[in-house]
């Protein structure tokens, strides 16, 4: 195993025994009820170990929750299993009985000590407690592999990946880190996984070459937004945008002399675009690892892990989690129409919303932030959108989206996108964020440069204001 130090090793010895702890658990139950996440590392985490269960022929319910409904859960089962949630959260409810045992696989950072225990039977693995980064270093469907690794399920490890890049733990450094190197070990020694230093370009087997290149980046480029000029830029390079056939071309298509051609050229160009402290940070955000699926078609959504995990969000965030689950389980060919149509309207639901802001001019600058108010977007959708929104602005800031949320708590939904080189500043929003939204009465956090928050509804003024003071640059 090539992992980068050696307190990792230990660390990892020490969560392996309470892995062989929980899979004894498992095996001494007669039924399971899974509570995980609704994102895509949750949804990644229910499959494997939905998985691990069907495997063991072990009767079993998966139940999507999201953060604030884990203080209520309740269990009928001997045995729960609580994923990619509940570090952070009041367990109480599900361990507090005598005769039922909660395993709780979370990467989050903890609210219980090491080791405590309820009146139930309580196994909480987290990586945090033996001093690795859960941001980064593992994500809750790569706990959940390293679960079913206990099981020598190995064919299970490629979901640890989609779960890792889901979760975004390889934006930073372009490559997977920590425990998951060992996921990426394993799945490779498999053959289920396959893994390559190539461009970023979001969409290398369903975007055509030009149309990936003019979305590139969170920076402002000629590029951003223009495919005739990408078109021009292809050509200039003696990259053919399409091959002999008159097909267009793909990422995938290009040959490593072309990609390398390529990649010269997007540093020169944004290299004129930013500030020169941010120039020794641009090549790890023009390429970096790709990891693909050996046994997925090459041209599909299913083939590389980032664009996989879209196909999931669309399922999470248009409330359809069951269907991301089947998905990755294998079930497809039951599920494929109705997969088809969800997708495609979930990415031209966000086209039209995104398109609206910009039409309508809704984005306010302020001195160091800027913002817009979404009403009408989904609140499961903001963030996603403030995202596509982030190069036709001032990359230099942080971009905001809050939107209406109802039902019991009133308020709205807030969201934060930055670009990747202000992260590289150390700039922590989700820690600002957290701050912020509990001034104001709310909560939030996340990834230094993805967050967001809940906030009531007569203190978002004050949230914008706090924040554009917060972060003077
Ligand atoms: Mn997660």
């Amino acid at each position: 195993m090539n992992l980068e130090d050696g307190n990792i090793t230990e660390s990892r010895n020490q969560m392996d025994l309470l892995f062989n702890k929980a899979k004894d658990k498992i095996l001494g139950a007669e039924d399971v009820t899974i509570y995980t996440h609704t994102d895509c590392d949750g949804i990644t985490a229910g499959s494997i170990l939905s998985s691990i269960l069907d495997k063991l022929e072990i009767d079993h319910e998966v139940n999507f929750v999201e953060i604030n409904q884990v203080d209520t859960l309740t269990s009928d089962t001997d045995l729960t299993i609580v994923s990619d949630l509940g570090a952070g959260q009041d367990i109480s409810n599900l361990a507090n009985n005598s005769n039922k045992s909660v395993i709780v696989l979370d990467h989050h950072p903890p609210i219980r000590r090491l080791g405590t225990q309820l009146k139930g039977d309580l196994i909480e693995i987290n990586p945090n407690y033996y001093g690795l980064d859960g941001s980064y270093t593992i994500s809750g469907g790569g706990l959940s592999y390293l679960l079913a690794k206990s099981f020598h399920f190995y064919d299970l490890s490629w979901m640890g990946i989609l779960s890792a890049v889901g979760d975004m733990q390889n934006s930073m450094t372009g490559k997977l880190r920590g425990l998951n190197k060992e996921i990426l070990h394993d799945s490779t020694e498999v053959g289920c996984v396959d893994y390559i230093n190539d461009l970023l370009l979001y969409g290398r087997n369903t975007r055509p070459l030009f149309v990936a290149l003019s979305y590139f980046g969170d920076i402002h480029l000629p590029l951003t937004n223009n495919r005739n000029e990408c078109i021009h830029f292809l050509e200039g390079l003696d990259i053919p945008v399409k091959n002999e056939l008159g097909t267009v071309r793909y990422l995938c298509d290009l040959s490593m002399d072309e990609k390398s051609r390529l990649f010269s050229e997007l540093l020169k160009m944004m290299t004129r675009e930013v500030p020169d402290r941010y120039i020794k940070y641009l090549p790890k955000l023009i390429s970096g690892e790709s990891y693909e699926f050996t046994f997925e078609q090459d041209y599909t959504s299913f083939k590389d892990a980032s664009e996989y995990s879209t196909v999931i969000n669309a399922c999470g965030r248009n409330n359809r989690h069951e269907l991301g689950m089947e998905v990755i389980k294998g079930n497809r060919h039951l599920i494929e129409d109705e997969l088809q149509s969800l997708v495609k309207q979930h990415k031209r639901y966000l086209a039209q919303n995104m398109s609206r802001v910009l039409e309508e001019g809704s984005v306010e600058i302020l001195d160091n932030i800027q913002y817009f108010d979404g009403d009408g977007i989904k609140p499961s959708v903001v963030g996603t959108i403030a995202g596509m929104l982030l190069n036709n602005y001032d990359w230099q800031k942080p971009i905001v989206g809050y939107t209406h949320v109802n039902g019991e708590n009133e308020g709205y939904k807030v969201s934060l996108r930055c670009s990747k080189l202000l992260g590289y500043d150390g700039i922590h929003y989700g820690n600002i964020v957290r701050k912020i939204s509990e001034k104001c009465g709310g909560s939030g956090g996340g990834h230094s440069v993805a967050c967001g928050a809940y906030i009531p509804e007569d203190n978002i003024g004050q949230f914008i204001d706090l924040l554009n003071n917060a972060v003077k640059l």
